[in-house]
């Protein structure tokens, strides 16, 4: 049984859902393993649809703006100082919150285990990178030690988020129940769930969809809100050719994780959705965020070899996330397979292999417990 610790989370939203759908997943995991977290967030509006029956043991507070002074005595932060602070995708703390940590650390001479929680990548530098330390040099903690905590596909890593209980509850999914209580119209066609930005394959895929199905059966399309349904829409609306759509509200991660499990193939984006597609186990593809450098198509790599993605889910993710390259390359329009055989196979055998190692609360707790 894991010790009882006061968790700091702090997140700032750059843009999407991701920031915050990552470090209320982790607040959420960690508290039903016994843990009291206060999760820190500049924007905390996406809770409201993505968890919008809160958590026990999560208390969401606002991350300060500029100027304005941090109300700790609201938090009981004397009361209750944090044994571990966790800084989400460098967002660096607020200053005035360090200066206080380092006061009561004075106080007490117990430093808290300070870990920055990086994002996720199956490219090689993360095994080398993850629990590396990194002194601090200036501010009110110099001389204290953060460490670099990088979520990851190996042992060597940071790991996975999966909370306990997953796959269990997944084999007891009710997909006909589901869709009738969202009041999705099924008609028993092959199902494809679309949570994407804009690619610009997507016209391409709807044709396909409209013209083929899905491994001999017309499709219904659903389409998550947001950019996803944006840009259907703004297809549709020009008169592409397009199969049954069936366009979501926005639903709460757990009603999310329910829709990868219903679909027959997965068109998620991002880093969090990704991870949920991977536990259900389903075809999947993924947009990757992109950068301005093209870092992201390394990192598309990596992560297609630790699925080791057959040829044509290559070719699709080559298409799907815009890569151009010489006709050679393999990327071109985006096709899918008549068969999905290949990539059901290869999306069942990484789950069975990720699922085999500790997920990543398990490991962020151990690493902690290690550090005190
Ligand atoms: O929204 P994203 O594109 O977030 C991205 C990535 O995290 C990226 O790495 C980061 O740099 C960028 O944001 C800033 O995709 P992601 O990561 O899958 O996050 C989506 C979250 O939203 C995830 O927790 C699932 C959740 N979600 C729901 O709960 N319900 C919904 O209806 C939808 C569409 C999403």
């Amino acid at each position: 049984m894991n010790r009882r610790l006061q968790w700091d989370i702090f997140c700032k939203v750059i843009d999407n859902f991701g920031d915050i759908g990552v470090c209320w997943r982790l607040a959420a995991d960690l508290a039903s393993r016994g843990q009291t977290i206060r999760l820190w967030v500049d924007d905390a509006s996406a809770l409201r649809w993505m968890a919008p029956a809160g958590c026990e043991g999560v208390s969401v507070l606002p991350w300060p703006q500029d100027g304005e002074p941090l109300d700790l005595d609201a938090t009981e932060f004397s009361r209750h100082p944090p044994d571990v602070l966790v800084e989400a995708f460098g967002c660096e703390i607020a200053p005035d919150f360090v200066a206080a940590c380092v006061r009561i650390a004075g106080a007490t001479g117990i430093k808290p285990v300070w870990v920055n929680l990086e994002y996720l990548s199956a490219e090689g530098y993360v095994e080398r990178c993850h629990a590396q330390p990194s002194p601090m040099q200036g501010g009110p903690a110099a001389g204290w030690t953060k460490w670099f905590f990088y979520p990851g596909f190996t042992g060597n890593t940071g790991g996975l988020l999966r909370e306990p209980g997953l796959l269990e509850r997944q084999a007891g999914f009710d997909r006909a129940g589901w869709f009738q209580a969202q009041g999705i119209a099924w008609d028993g066609e092959a199902l494809v769930s679309l949570f994407c930005y804009e690619p610009a394959a997507l016209q391409g895929l709807l044709a396909q969809l409209a013209r083929q199905g899905l491994q001999g059966r017309p499709v219904r399309l659903l389409v998550a809100d947001g950019r996803a349904a944006d840009a259907v829409r703004a297809l549709v609306d020009a008169g592409s050719k397009r199969p049954a759509i069936s366009y979501l509200p926005l639903l709460s991660q757990t009603e999310f994780d329910h829709l990868l499990w219903a679909c027959d193939l997965n068109f998620v984006r991002g880093e969090d959705s990704l991870v949920r597609a991977l536990w259900a186990g389903k075809p999947m593809v993924w947009q990757i965020y992109p950068q301005h450098d093209d870092a992201h198509q390394a990192k598309l790599q990596a992560f297609l070899d630790m699925l080791q993605a057959p040829p044509s889910l290559r070719a699709f993710h080559a298409a799907w996330n815009g890569q151009t390259g010489p006709p050679t390359s393999g990327a071109g329009p985006a096709q899918l397979p008549a068969d999905l055989h290949a990539w059901q196979a290869a999306a069942l055998a990484a789950r069975t292999r990720l699922t085999a190692e500790d997920d990543l609360a398990t490991r962020l707790l151990g690493f902690v417990a290690k550090k005190r």
